[in-house]
């Protein structure tokens, strides 16, 4: 198949430049074209095959009776990036996107910080080259990076038990984890929580990774069901790896407390399971960067080995740049150089090396002091405009709604999102009736609502709530 398309692609290229080829020549199965030598691309339709001679100029169009590609399915939407395509094309005024996790200003702008900014005007003076990065990324990236995850002083760091490769953003990172995971615990189980992050999926079943899920969200207390977690995390089979998101667990909203991490922690560890978290919202959940990650430090300092992803595309608002790292934590810094070697040796034939520009803003922002200080007051004003529209949105909600339902759910939900209950169809009406993108697992991002919509969308939901089933 490779190389009747390769075939193909060298036909046209050569038939417009050779302008002596007779159209009976070209109908035959097998053609010779100056000294290219090649077999028409589909056994059995030469005469699918047209040569046209347009003004003394010859081209060769090849009309498909049918496509090579026929067995190719239509995709579905993606259930979250394709919320923001539906969202598009919808042209009524008072549509409101709440479908993909994106800050946005009070005006619903996308919000660019002041300090990337920054950053970036700092880079276009220093004039910095555009050569490869190596295969491990950018080396000051991946110092701040792991530093502002586990804090500069952590022995981790300090003992050099710590692969950190840059990577694609979260999902790339995660994606790359993943592929370690494959080939070097073949038949390893993750544990997903139930729900979590559609993408997750997605990832492993790429990378050829068996999954199943733990019991997490409990929709009658509207909360954790920390027990199902505990009791599922038990029973999975010795040595899985178990997907925990660092904080601001999406979709619901809910982490566990402080307390329940340290069980969670006991029964990974009783269990020689492996904890794999995934930090795409550091900073965003309580607007410290510290606390955020204060799960994540929690197991480090019982001295369990770890992987985990991280994400600058919420934080720092770099969505588009792709940044974000793997980090491996290992019980000694041999093993950890050699994870990394390994995990270069996975990149390598993926992506071949990172992109510069993201890495750059990162090392930027958390290597210098100011600049550090600036993004910590961008952030807390990001998680605090986020705080002000979850409370008037339950403040509207208790206001309208004289049913006695108790909505304070909304505010004991923390990060970008609140996950509102509202099941398919209700999403639906929210959509269709009141141009209210989300996700269909009632899933609404709070970062793309201003104070000025809440009523609106207040409206909407009591309306989906009580009259759609
Ligand atoms: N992990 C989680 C938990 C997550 O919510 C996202 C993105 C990612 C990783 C990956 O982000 P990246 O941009 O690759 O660094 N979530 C939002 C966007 C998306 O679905 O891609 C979202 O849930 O809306």
């Amino acid at each position: 198949m490779a190389s009747s398309m390769l075939s193909l692609a060298s036909a046209s290229a050569s038939a417009s430049a050779s302008a002596s080829l007779s159209l009976q020549e070209n109908l035959k199965g097998k053609v010779k074209l100056g000294s290219v030598h090649f077999t028409s691309c589909l056994p059995g339709k030469t005469n699918s095959i047209i040569k046209a001679n347009h003004f003394g100029r010859i081209s060769m169009s090849v009309a498909l009776n049918a496509s090579r590609f026929e067995g190719i399915a239509m995709a579905p939407p993606d259930p979250i990036l394709g919320v923001s395509e539906a969202f598009r094309a919808d042209t009524d005024e008072k549509k409101l996107n709440l479908g993909v996790g994106a800050y946005r200003t009070e005006e619903l702008h996308p919000y660019v910080l002041k300090v990337v900014k920054k950053a970036e005007q700092l880079m276009l003076e220093r004039g910095e080259n555009k050569e490869y990065l190596p295969i491990e990324g950018l080396a000051a990236f991946n110092k701040a990076t792991a530093e502002l995850l586990l804090g500069a002083d952590n022995p981790v760091i300090k003992e050099s038990r710590i692969a950190t490769v840059q990577g694609l953003s979260g999902t790339g990172s995660l994606r790359l984890a993943a592929a370690l995971v494959e080939r070097y615990f073949p038949g390893s189980k993750v544990l997903l929580s139930s729900p979590t992050w559609g993408n997750h999926k997605n990832i492993f079943n790429d990378a050829g990774v068996p999954w199943s899920e733990y019991r997490y969200y409990d929709p009658k207390t509207v909360g954790l069901d920390f027990e199902g977690m505990i009791a599922d995390i038990k029973a999975a089979p010795d040595g899985s790896f178990i997907l925990l998101h660092g904080c601001a667990h999406n979709p619901t909203g809910i982490d566990p407390t402080p307390e329940q991490w340290e069980k969670i922690a006991d029964v990974i560890h009783e269990k020689n399971h492996i904890a794999f978290f995934d930090v795409a919202y550091q900073g965003f959940a309580s607007g410290s960067l510290d606390e955020d990650a204060s799960s994540v430090r929690l197991f480090a300092a019982r001295g369990m080995e770890l992987i985990v992803a991280q994400s600058y595309s919420k934080n720092l608002g770099l969505y588009a740049e792709r940044i974000g790292a793997i980090n491996v934590v290992c019980s000694s810094a041999e093993a950890a150089s050699r994870v990394k070697s390994q995990l270069k040796r996975l990149a390598r034939p993926m992506y071949s090396n990172p992109p510069v520009h993201g890495a750059r803003v990162v090392a930027n922002v958390v290597g210098d002091p100011a600049l550090f200080g600036e993004w910590k007051a961008e952030m807390e004003m990001m998680a605090g405009r986020i705080k002000n529209v979850r409370q008037k949105l339950y403040d509207s909600l208790m206001a309208k709604d004289k049913s006695g339902k108790d909505w304070s759910f909304i505010l004991k939900q923390i990060g970008m999102f609140s996950f509102t209950g509202l099941n398919k169809a209700q999403s639906d009406n929210m959509t269709n009736k009141w141009h209210v993108y989300m996700t269909k697992d009632g899933r609404i991002s709070l970062a793309g609502l201003s104070l000025a919509k809440c009523e609106y969308l207040a409206d909407a939901i009591m309306d989906s709530y009580h009259n759609v089933s």
